[in-house]
Parts: structure tokens; C-alpha cells; sequence
């Protein structure tokens, strides 16, 4: 009973919200470097990063290009098993069409991942992570056009070949799916996960599937790619997971969290079983919206399923009925509810760990896959303490929140049969938020003194968590 043996422990980052370096080592702009800092409420902004007055935080991130050593020092010290981060597009292809890889950009990866197995530290790594080269977004306008399939794939193929017998785990595009609340979210989403850039009067809904489909096959392609150049190649996907829950036992309301369900979560089905779900077959085909799916689309699908099922899970919602079914695409701020039954972070983000053993349920049931908790964490406005020796934060609610997510994933493990190969949390040191561009929502264990007012000297220092996980790490997670 308990977790594996080998149980990949560790934490999760991205390359846009931590390197920084945006226009060193060769590296070309991505989609992330043109995003300005918003902040609680207002949405980040697309320009063309170069806005005089305006803030850009992926051009600085914490600097982890310049403190990689350090900081996976400090992640060795905590006894990290495995570390999720992922490679910046741009700096293996700065425009993504260009002919060549910039071999500067593939030895930075090198030698990170070469640290990370000095430290005995698993790489998994994510090949699109919010970032792709904004010269794709501006002149193909993204995954809209099929062209970026094969620059994609080029780039996947490029990182196979070079990190074989470095990287084992691999996954594709990071939360795939969250380009499906276009209209909650803002049509960023779009931009992030597909370089997709909207215009008045566009037909988002149609965008939203065409680049995805895209991005689909992109994604099979790659995995199809990977195991034909490293037989020991592990590739996932990853979904941003939520549960959504009816908000009452009222049938209409049931219903409605079936269909929010269905319109979330379609991806990891196209990525796990090689195909459309029926419910979505039946919609393109009402719409009109199955134009863009060839039939060697539906080849590249079946050939290219994934090997396990990697997710984020940070919360759960909760839906009622407002008197549309299946509403067009998303699933709008009316139809979600307060859940009276849980609290939520200073960001609304409620927390409810019973719902990630409910998740874990939910995807065991349809795929029998393994499965690796890529990212779930607290962020939080951290307090800083200037007289402790031991602890520069005393983060208790970021302790409280992980145990508590460990205890539910432990009993899908030892009662409900699931397959987990491992847990990285999100994000074992201060970085900038993906939804807000802020630096004050903290996640780390590691404080990292920077913050939203561009100030500080990037010095990182311990918060009592640090100790918490790598005491949980030391246990195999049998003492939170
Ligand atoms: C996920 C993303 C991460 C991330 C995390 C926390 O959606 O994959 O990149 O940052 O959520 O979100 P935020 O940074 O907005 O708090």
C-alpha cells in the first residue's frame, strides 16, 4: 500500500515564468515575452512586447537562466526525485519557421538537464508551455494554419533526438484544453495555448476547435515521433483538470455538469484514445465544423495516443442550470457557482481536495492509463518575516493545502486502483503567475525576492514548507 517505490516527487515550472533571458543565448520572442502583467481582475494583454510603460514580467521571470544551479540545488536539498520544466520553443527555433535549430538554445537544455541527473533529478518536460514563437502567431496566425503542425513536429523531433537517454517523460501542449472557456477566461487563452490572435467579428468558437484539432495532431505526430526515436520515450498530454460539480441534485443541473464536463475535457480523449468523442463528432457536424479534419488527420490521431495522462488540478467548480444546455462553447461566469461547501484562495480558486481523488477517479475510469499530478500548489500573498534563521515565511496554509491533496491522491491510490507514477507540484519556487503576470501570487517553497514592483535582488530563501515536503519526500508520503 501507498505510493510506488519509485514515486517521481518533485515540483513543476514553466520556462516563460521562470528563465527570464528573454532575448539572450539567440533566443527568439514567444507569445508569453509580448504578454503584459495584469493583476487580480484584469486580464493580461497582447502587444507587440515592446510598449514603452508597459510591464513585461516573461522578460525577467525570476532569472532561473541565471540561477539554475542554485535553485536545483535547493531542490536536491528538499530531495526532489523528478522536476518538471519545459523548453522554451525560441530558443531551439527563435521564429519557429527557420531552417536550422539555434544550438545555443539546445545546449542551455543540455546542461540543465545534465545538472538535474548529477543531482539524481528526473527531467519530465513540457515541449509548449503558453509559449509559442510569436512570429507564428503574427504571420500564420498559430495554429489556425496546418503549416504549424510541421513546425511543431520539427521542434519535437529536434528535442528527441538530442535529449535521448536524458529525458524519459515528455508531454506536448501544456493544459491543452483551457482554450474551451474562451469566453470566461478572455480570448488570451486562445493566444496562449494555440498563438491564436482574435480579431472583431471573428468566429472564436470555430477558431477554438481548428486550432486545436491542429494542435491534436501536432501533438500525435510528436508522440509517434518520440517512440520511434527513443523506444523508452514516455509522452503524455496534460489537461488542466477541475471537477465540475452540479450545483444541486436537480436533474437539469446534473445534466449541465455532464455537459460542461463534455466540453472540457474532450481533448484527453482525442489525446488518449486516437479519436473524436461522439458528442463533439455530432456538434462539428450541426455546425459545420468538420471541414478541417483529413483523413490523414484521423491516421496521425490513431497512431499517436499517449502513453499516460498528466494533469494540473488547483480546484473545482460548481454549475447550474441557466436554461441553455450545452452552451454554445464555454461555460460562462452565470453558470458558475459558489460552492458553499469549500473556501477558495485570495483568487477565488476553490480548494477541495476530495475533488482531485474525484478527477483521478474520473480519468482512471475512461482510460485505465497512468497518470502523473503535474501540477497543484497554493498561491498565495506570502508574508515575509525578517527574524527567523529558519524560515523567511511561515506559509502553514500552503502546508494545510499539499497534505491535504496528497491524503486524497493516496486513497485513489491505495482504495480506487489508481496508477500514479508521480507528483510536481506547482511551483516549488516563486515565479510569475501564468493567469495575472504577477509576482506576489506565490506558490514556492523557495521565496524568491522579487516582486511586482520590480523590486528586489532575485535572492532566494526557505519558507517552512521547504522543510515540510522534503520531510514528505523522505517518508514516501506515508507522514504530511
Ligand atoms: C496552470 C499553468 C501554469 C500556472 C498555474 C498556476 O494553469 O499551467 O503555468 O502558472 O496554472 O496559475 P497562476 O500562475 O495563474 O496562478
Amino acid at each position: 500500500m501507498g505510493f510506488r517505490k519509485d514515486f517521481l516527487w518533485g515540483g513543476a515550472i514553466a520556462a516563460h515564468q521562470a528563465e527570464g533571458a528573454w532575448n539572450e543565448g539567440g533566443k527568439g520572442v514567444s507569445i508569453a515575452d509580448v504578454m503584459t502583467a495584469g493583476s487580480n481582475g484584469v486580464a493580461r494583454r497582447i502587444t507587440n512586447g515592446v510598449i514603452d510603460g508597459e510591464d513585461y514580467p516573461n522578460h525577467v521571470g525570476i532569472d532561473f537562466y541565471h540561477h539554475y544551479k542554485e535553485d536545483l540545488a535547493l531542490m536536491a536539498e528538499m530531495g526532489f526525485k523528478a522536476f518538471r520544466t519545459s523548453i522554451a520553443w525560441t530558443r531551439i527555433f527563435p521564429n519557429g519557421d527557420d531552417e536550422q535549430p539555434n544550438e545555443e538554445g539546445l545546449k542551455f537544455y543540455d546542461d540543465l538537464f545534465d545538472e538535474m541527473h548529477r543531482l539524481g533529478i528526473e527531467p519530465i518536460v513540457t515541449l509548449s508551455h503558453f509559449e509559442m514563437p510569436y512570429h507564428l502567431a503574427e504571420k500564420y496566425n498559430g495554429f489556425m494554419d496546418r503549416r504549424c503542425i510541421d513546425f511543431f513536429v520539427k521542434y519535437a523531433k529536434v528535442c528527441f533526438e538530442r535529449y535521448k537517454g536524458k529525458v524519459k517523460y515528455w508531454m506536448t501542449f501544456n493544459e491543452i484544453n483551457n482554450q474551451a472557456e474562451l469566453i470566461s477566461m478572455g480570448a488570451h487563452h486562445l493566444a496562449q495555448e494555440g498563438a491564436v490572435l482574435v480579431k472583431e467579428g471573428d468566429d472564436i468558437e470555430y477558431m477554438m476547435y481548428k486550432s486545436a484539432h491542429h494542435e491534436l495532431v501536432a501533438s500525435a505526430l510528436a508522440v509517434k515521433a518520440a517512440h520511434e526515436i527513443d523506444p523508452d520515450a514516455k509522452v503524455g498530454c496534460m489537461i488542466g483538470m477541475n471537477a465540475v460539480y452540479p450545483a444541486t441534485c436537480n436533474p437539469e443541473d446534473v445534466l449541465n455538469a455532464q455537459q460542461a464536463m463534455h466540453q472540457k475535457y474532450w481533448y484527453v480523449e482525442v489525446h488518449a484514445r486516437g479519436h473524436y468523442p461522439k458528442h463533439l463528432l455530432k456538434k462539428f457536424e450541426r455546425k459545420g465544423y468538420d471541414n478541417f479534419i483529413l483523413p490523414e488527420d484521423e491516421k496521425a490521431l490513431a497512431e499517436g495516443c499517449v502513453d499516460y495522462i498528466g494533469f494540473s488540478y488547483y480546484m473545482s467548480y460548481a454549475t447550474k442550470y441557466t436554461g441553455r444546455f450545452g452552451r454554445s462553447f464555454d461555460f460562462s461566469e452565470e453558470d458558475y457557482v459558489r460552492n458553499t461547501y469549500l473556501k477558495a484562495s485570495d483568487w477565488g480558486w476553490q480548494i477541495d481536495p476530495v475533488g482531485l481523488r474525484w478527477c483521478l477517479n474520473w480519468f482512471n475510469d475512461r482510460f485505465e492509463l497512468p497518470m502523473m499530478i503535474v501540477e497543484n500548489g497554493f498561491g498565495a500573498y506570502d508574508k515575509y518575516i525578517d527574524d527567523n534563521d529558519e524560515y523567511v515565511v511561515d506559509d502553514q496554509y500552503r502546508i494545510d493545502y499539499l497534505a491535504a491533496h496528497i491524503a486524497a491522491m493516496k486513497e485513489a491510490v491505495d482504495y480506487d486502483g489508481v496508477d500514479l507514477l508521480g507528483y510536481t507540484m506547482w511551483a516549488p519556487i516563486d515565479i510569475v503567475s501564468a493567469s495575472t503576470g504577477e509576482y506576489d501570487k506565490r506558490y514556492g517553497f523557495i521565496y524568491v525576492n522579487y516582486n511586482n514592483a520590480h523590486e528586489g535582488d532575485f535572492s532566494r530563501a526557505k519558507k517552512k514548507s521547504f522543510y515540510w515536503y522534503k520531510h514528505v519526500i523522505e517518508t514516501n508520503g506515508e507522514d504530511l
